[in-house]
Parts: structure tokens; sequence; C-alpha cells
């Protein structure tokens, strides 16, 4: 069900691409799915508010070069360095939501539907030693980025998985980022990602993601 919710998005995204804006995806789960963990309120704020916010607001600023409204998010992204100056700024940082946050929302799914495999755990042990291992260097991603951003578990060409952060709302696709690779997972550590809940307990919240980790899609994403 979820692997077809995921599909829907995607297919939902490439349709709106014809009508010429980028469009706000649907959660692929109830605002609620993810309690105890991440709270209802947290999800329809961060989801109608925050997320809706950098869709319409790139939408905006594209108007004035509709030509970049064909790419689809992650295309003009890569491509940030073709972007017009004027307008580049702001389209790293709201086209930069949009991505991170259209991405975040897939790699989730509520506790205990969508567990590690054998497959990927041996993915992760190949690559981090041990599981506490990889845990501990996200948590430190996530917990020691200053101000807001993201943690990421990436692939890079090289076919090596690693651990990343990134400032505000850049991601690995962007051509400033010094490590660039194809994301797998990551977490929001905005302080309106938790804040509801966790006040300044971002470690707290960064422990209680693992719980809500959509492993079967992390996994495509890290075979494919
Ligand atoms: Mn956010």
């Amino acid at each position: 069900m979820k692997r077809i919710n995921v599909s829907l998005i995607v297919f939902l995204a490439s349709i709106s691409m014809a009508f010429g804006q980028y469009i706000l995806p649907e959660l692929p789960y109830k605002y609620n799915a993810l309690e105890p963990y991440i709270d209802s309120t947290t999800m329809r704020i961060h989801h109608d508010v925050h997320h809706a916010g950098y869709t319409t607001n790139l939408n905006n600023v594209l108007k004035k070069y509709p030509e970049l409204y064909k790419k689809d998010i992650t295309e003009l992204l890569v491509n940030l360095d073709d972007v017009p100056a004027d307008i580049k700024l702001a389209v790293r940082n709201l086209g930069g939501g949009v991505y991170n946050h259209n991405f975040f929302w897939t790699i989730m799914a509520p506790a205990g539907t969508a567990n590690m495999s054998a497959k990927m755990e041996k993915i992760l042990v190949d690559n981090f030693v041990t599981i506490d291992a990889f845990k501990a260097e996200f948590e430190k991603a996530a917990t020691s980025r200053f101000g807001s951003g993201w943690a990421w578990l990436i692939k890079e060409p090289s076919g090596k998985l690693r651990i990343i952060s990134t400032a505000n709302q850049d991601s690995p696709l962007m051509p400033m980022e010094q490590v660039k690779g194809k994301p797998l997972l990551t977490l929001d550590v905005w302080e309106h990602a938790y804040y509801l809940k966790y006040q300044s307990k971002r470690a707290a919240y960064t422990k209680a993601f693992w719980n809500v980790v959509n492993w079967t899609e992390v996994e495509k994403l890290a075979t494919k």
C-alpha cells in the first residue's frame, strides 16, 4: 500500500509538470500515523504550512522564468548553477525546501510497518561496521548541525554509503555541496519539525525517528 502511495506521489508530481507548476504532494499516511514518535499537530503544520509554503513560494519565484517549471524538482536542484542569478538563492532555499520535504515524507512509515530487512542490515553493516555505529553517526550528524538543516544517508557515485548534514534547505543534490550523492534517508532538524513535542531536545527527536523509518523504501533506493 505504502509503495503504491509513493509511486502515486511521483506520478502526480510528473502530471503537475505538464501543467507548469510544482504541486504539494499529499502525505502517504494520515497526520497521526507516526504517533507517538512524531505528533499529529506537528505533521499537519509541517506539511500544510511549511511544505505548502515552500511549494507556493517556489512557484511564485519561477513565474519570471516559466521554462523552469518544465524541470522536475531534482533536475532543477542538480542544475542550480543554470538558474538565473536573480532567483538562484530563492530557488536554492525554496526548491530545496520542496525537494527535501517531498522526500522526507516518503522515507517514514507508521512504526512497525516497514522494518529493516536482513538485506538492508547487511548493506549498513558493510558500510558502517555495525547498526549501532551507523545510528550513532547519523544521530551525531543530526544533533551537531548548528541551526537549521538536515541529516542524510547518501549513496555516493562510487556506491559507498555516507552520512552528511546540510544547512538550511540545501541538499546533497546541489552543486555547491562538497559531498554529493543520491539521498537514501533524511531527517529534518529544523525546530518546526520537532519543537511542539520535544522542545529543545533534538537528540530525543532524533532517537525517536528510528521507530518510523520506512526501511522498505530506503532499501529500494539503496539497491536500484
Ligand atoms: Mn521542515
